[in-house]
């Protein structure tokens, strides 16, 4: 690796790159490909590929006791799975959602023909702000969606506790929270249902796909039929579904992704453990908590960057980072609600939302899990305190630059 002097050092101003090949957040992780292949062999031998065959069902079942839940339905992806969702629960008029979230959570509700009202976050954890939540509500709400963003909990107790109180819907988009728990419990069980993602780029993937988990009896038969065009039997639908099962294949990398889940996380925790050690010494940097009274995933390692301390703005950091192969991510910038078709007001007014743009100009997600090492880690953490004892030349030589 290249030794880091100045600014001379950097990629931006003409210096070879620190990595020779992108390092990039969200990379997959792949479990033991033996056990992958069996799984796959015996739906090829069986010839049933999909519609609930027997590798989907043992992957429900042992999601469902990993979990400490009554139900789990697999899904294609998590997209498909809130939408099932907010059928299943039968939303409408107006659903509370925080905007600081990938955009499928706001986009679920504006096409199923919902309007998504936007509140701010509490700026210590990242999720949905409850005194927001309370005074978003209006006589129109019938939900509220809460993101359990990095995996790390919503107040999921103030938040059943207003749905209880206004007579609302509460489910929990836990597209990054497998493995995590609140107060003990795994998330899965909060809420009336939760939908988790195993996207390629999450830590758990089955290529594409994902689950919903409920310990509600009513709301798991919905979920089942609505994942199945709404099919009660061969000829009959009980209601109107879509197609959104997962199919053998899925499952066959979910079983052999199983296996290795424990592995996996440690792994991120592992690097998450340099990143925090190492940024705790740099001015400016703050990686985001994961504190030992609980279980986490470790699969994002989410930078907050303050400006006036690290002398440099996100932006201009996050091209001194890209130019040298380290594909760090905006996530979620620059907010749902600066996002097309809500920044427009097309889909009614737009709100401000100061915590949700502050944290979104400053948060960078840094590359980890099974293809990132330590020692790569470390190599990322000196170029960071480089650039910041070399920020004020930088800056200087980014004013006017083209290269910035
Ligand atoms: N709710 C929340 C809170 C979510 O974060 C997500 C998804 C959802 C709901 C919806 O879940 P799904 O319907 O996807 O199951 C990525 C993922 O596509 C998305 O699943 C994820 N959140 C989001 C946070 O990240 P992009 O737009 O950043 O994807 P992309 O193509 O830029 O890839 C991300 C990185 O991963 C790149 O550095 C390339 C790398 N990559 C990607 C793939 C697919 C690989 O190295 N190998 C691969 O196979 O959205």
């Amino acid at each position: 690796m290249k030794a880091l002097r100045g600014t001379d050092d950097l990629a931006m101003f003409g210096a070879p790159p620190l990595f020779a090949e992108p390092l990039l957040v969200g990379r997959p992780n792949i479990g033991d490909r033996a056990t992958f292949m069996r799984h796959l062999e015996g739906a090829f031998d069986r010839r049933w590929l999909s519609n609930f065959g027997p590798v989907v069902k043992e992957f429900e079942q042992r999601l469902a006791q990993y979990l400490g839940v009554r139900h789990a339905v697999t899904v294609c992806n998590a997209t498909v799975g809130l939408e099932i969702a907010v059928r299943a629960l039968g939303l409408s008029g107006e659903v509370i959602v925080p905007s600081f979230t990938f955009v499928a959570t706001v986009h679920v509700l504006h096409w199923l023909g919902l309007r998504p009202v936007f509140v701010d976050i509490d700026p210590a954890t990242h999720n949905v702000d409850v005194d927001a939540v309370r005074r978003a509500i209006t006589s129109k709400t019938s939900g509220i969606i809460g993101v359990h963003l990095w995996g790390r909990a919503c107040d999921t107790e103030a938040l059943e506790s207003i749905a209880r109180e206004h007579d609302l819907r509460l489910m929990f988009d836990a597209a990054h929270a497998l493995g995590c728990s609140h107060r003990g419990r795994m998330i899965g069980g909060f809420g009336e249902c939760e939908v988790f993602s195993f996207h390629a780029t999450k830590f758990f993937n089955t290529f594409e796909g994902g689950v919903i988990t409920t310990n509600h009896d009513d709301v798991a038969h919905r979920l089942r039929l609505m994942s199945n065009f709404g099919f009660h039997g061969l000829d009959n639908t009980d209601c109107v579904g879509v197609n959104g099962k997962m199919n053998e294949a899925c499952a066959a990398m979910g079983l052999a992704n199983l296996d290795a889940l424990d592995g996996f996380v440690k792994t991120n925790r592992a690097n998450y453990e340099v990143y925090r050690r190492r940024m705790a010494a740099i001015p400016g940097l703050q990686c985001i908590v994961y504190d030992d009274s609980e279980r986490w995933n470790y699969q994002y390692v989410v930078v907050e960057l303050d400006q006036a301390a690290f002398g440099l703005p996100r932006d201009i950091l996050y091209r001194i980072l890209h130019a040298e192969n380290v594909m760090v991510r905006r996530y979620f910038y620059p907010g749902c609600h600066r996002m097309e078709p809500y920044r427009s007001g097309a889909v009614g007014a737009v709100p401000e939302l100061p915590q949700t743009e502050a944290l979104s100009d400053r948060v960078l997600a840094f590359p980890t899990g099974t293809q990132t090492a330590p020692v790569e880690v470390d190599a990322i953490c000196d170029l960071l305190s480089c650039t910041q004892r070399q920020a004020a030349v930088v800056a200087e030589r980014c004013s006017g630059s083209s290269a910035c």
